[in-house]
């Protein structure tokens, strides 16, 4: 580790050391696929695996943000420094409420114990899954007590909450209605623990018990029986309460020999994953310089050959 210490790069050493500007230097590069990620990210993988990331899944407008800032204000009252990533679906829907949670955020500007980012789910290279992956990674390096991330319930976004946070927090509202329905397939898979939010309003202890007869039809695959809380997150009141439920989880997580499994298993896709977007690259590079490939496409054009057909030829060439 000491070796680590020494040859890693500056930027890389001011993130660990918790220069804020350099982390927002590099997750923007990360965002970018720039060339310069690649580096910070092997180099301060070492510093990675230790902090828990909680992930925020609802509905629009449900209140997750909002929730976000008064557990933010929570931990920041109990000393522990918090890194926020809100995924921004980049919707048309979305424009205002993104502006929103920048609002909300930036009067914590003069905190440095607070690091708020956004980011786009669209254009991400990469996916949204590994672009948030490698911020949260970064935001660990850089030696925050916790990562929170939000995002909208949706499709891909979904993907990057199940691969990458440690405790996930459905976030619901009183009046479920339809959207339970809906919710079923996807949410109610991830969940580790509800949060009906909006208590304020009527009709949350009817949500509540709902929820938990859902969640008292057996814990899930990991053994775990996801918790069902209430919370406001204007009033606010139930925010110790989600806290505990996530502390929780998060013990259950650290003794847990499915979710060890479960990381291996992230892991070794990941690496798989890489070593066939490089191969895949080479390969497409090659087969484009070649001449036989020029060939087969002027008789697949000319109707003499399928594609099928000529695919199994190149096939062939390179196993041979
Ligand atoms: N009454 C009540 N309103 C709330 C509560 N929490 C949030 N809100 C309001 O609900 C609206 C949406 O809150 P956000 O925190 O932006 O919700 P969100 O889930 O982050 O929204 P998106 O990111 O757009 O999906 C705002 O007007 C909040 O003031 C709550 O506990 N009670
Ligand atoms: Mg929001």
């Amino acid at each position: 580790m000491t070796g680590q210490r020494t040859t890693l790069p500056p930027a890389a050493r001011a993130i660990v050391r918790g220069d804020r500007r350099a982390l927002a230097r590099a997750i923007t590069a990360v965002e970018n696929g720039a060339p310069e990620a690649d580096l910070l990210l092997r180099s301060t993988y070492s510093r990675t695996g230790r902090v828990p990331i909680i992930g925020f899944a609802g509905p629009l407008g449900v209140g997750k943000s909002s929730l976000l800032s008064a557990l933010v204000t929570q931990l920041r009252a109990a000393g522990t420094t918090v890194g926020v990533i809100a995924i921004d679906p980049s919707s048309p829907f979305s424009g205002g409420s993104v502006l929103g949670d920048r609002i909300r955020f930036e009067r914590r500007a003069d905190d440095t114990g607070v690091f708020f980012r956004s980011m786009a789910s669209r254009g991400a290279s990469g996916g949204v899954a590994a672009a948030t992956r490698d911020v949260a990674r970064l935001m660990d390096a850089a030696g925050f007590g916790v990562i929170l991330v939000e995002t909208v319930g949706s499709g891909q976004v979904d993907v990057a909450i199940r691969e990458i946070a440690s405790t996930r927090v459905v976030v619901l509202v009183p009046h479920l209605g339809d959207e339970v329905q809906t919710l079923k397939a996807g949410l109610f898979e991830i969940a580790d623990i509800f949060c009906v939010n909006k208590s304020d309003l009527p009709g949350s202890e009817t949500a509540e018990r709902y929820l938990s007869e859902l969640a008292g039809l057996g814990p899930g695959p990991d053994g775990w029986r996801a918790r069902v809380v209430r919370t406001s997150a204007t009033v606010p009141s139930g925010i110790p309460g989600l806290w505990s439920a996530i502390e929780e989880h998060e013990r259950f997580v650290a003794g847990s020999d499915v979710h060890r499994q479960a990381e291996r298993r992230r892991l070794s896709d990941e690496i798989v994953g890489r070593v066939r977007d490089e191969l895949t690259r080479e390969l497409t590079l090659r087969l484009e310089a070649e001449a036989e490939l020029r060939r087969l496409v002027d008789q697949v054009v000319a109707r003499k050959l399928d594609p099928r057909s000529a695919a199994d030829r190149l096939v062939a060439e390179e196993r041979r």
